[in-house]
């Protein structure tokens, strides 16, 4: 071990990288990233810090990393694809073993994909992915089924209000405009409340992701809309910032106006412990572990599934209250 410390120190690496890396120790021998370093050098580049499942998917990352021995390049793109693509080009220059991100929007990926291609350097798409058709410009994609999501958002709604014929009033808080969460869970949700005409989208805009701007998006509605009897947020980070707003409108959230949203995030779950919310698709931002085996076996070679699905659930009020404490994001 003293042997690989000093000559890894001699080679320039940082010492805590040095030493994590005798840690891990299950990689040596795999032949990747030149100078005597046998370290998997991961570049990822994430969305941004938008919402609570963001910075819980961002620690998940990087805690995974540092567990697997794993040298993460780790890039915040701060909501623009413009600087994802800058990052994946330095990746590239960069010469990493693999690169994962987590497109900010659907489309526009494939000269920057070729180039990672062309490169040989194999790209992993975690939780969000992309409309190219060609599936060579990436091993695998791990992440949620949104399309699912948005369906058991629907599904919830159409049970609520089974039996009863007056119209119901909905209005829509979508994700950023192009990313396939957003897309996905308003399509989702659209193709199933579409078979009963007592369902109407009476509004519906983006809110970004964030509670800012769910918030304010919110106050708009309720000037605008004269009944509001349901919000479906494509996330809780929306959601809680709705409730702001409907609460300083002087309504009570989860009553008068019954809200839906989709993560499960400990604020969101809190509030839907509480009767703010009313039902939360589960979306999991634990992908940490899963992409860190993912990007050791196609670093080794190895073939992996072109898709990995996260598996996730649903909770009540009632569910909430149960698993709350166990929470751990
Ligand atoms: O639902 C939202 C975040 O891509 C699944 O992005 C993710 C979504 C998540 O900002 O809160």
């Amino acid at each position: 071990m003293l042997r690989r410390l000093s000559i890894a120190v001699a080679g320039g690496l940082l010492l805590a990288s040095a030493v994590a890396g005798c840690g891990g120790g299950d990689d040596a021998g795999s032949g990747n990233g030149g100078g005597g370093d046998d370290k998997i050098t991961l570049g990822f580049s994430q969305v941004g810090a938008e919402s609570g499942w963001r910075t819980a998917n961002t620690k998940s990352i990087q805690e995974s990393a540092a567990s697997a021995g794993i040298d993460l390049k780790f890039s915040d793109a701060q909501g623009k694809q413009e600087n994802q693509i800058k990052a994946i080009r330095n990746f590239i220059t960069q010469r990493v073993d693999v690169i994962a991100f987590s497109p900010v929007v659907e489309s526009g990926w494939s000269t920057v994909l070729k180039e990672a291609k062309d490169a040989g350097i194999p790209v992993i798409l975690t939780d969000r992915a992309i409309d190219d058709p060609d599936t060579s410009l990436y091993k695998t994609f791990i992440g949620s089924d949104f399309v699912e999501e948005g369906k058991k958002a629907g599904d919830w709604l159409v049970k609520e209000y089974n039996g009863k014929t007056d119209p119901v009033n909905i209005v829509e808080l979508q994700g950023t405009p192009g990313a396939a969460p957003a897309n996905d869970r308003k399509s989702g949700f659209a193709d199933v409340i579409k078979a009963d005409t007592k369902f109407k989208v009476v509004a519906s805009q983006t809110g970004q992701f964030t509670r800012t701007d769910g918030k304010a998006v919110m106050e708009t509605f309720l000037k605008s809309q004269p009944k509001i009897d349901v919000l479906y947020a494509h996330n809780d980070d929306m959601g809680l910032g709705a409730i702001e707003a409907i609460e300083a409108a002087g309504k009570k959230p989860g009553t008068d106006i019954k809200i839906i949203t989709v993560d499960a995030v400990k604020d969101g779950m809190t509030a839907l412990s509480e009767g703010k919310i009313n039902f939360i698709v589960e979306c999991s931002p634990l992908l940490g572990p899963q992409l860190m085996d993912l990007v050791k076996k196609v670093n080794n070679g190895e073939t992996i599934p072109q898709r990995v699905l996260t598996e996730e659930t649903t909770f009540t009020p009632e569910q909430a209250k149960e698993v709350l404490a166990d929470r751990k994001y």
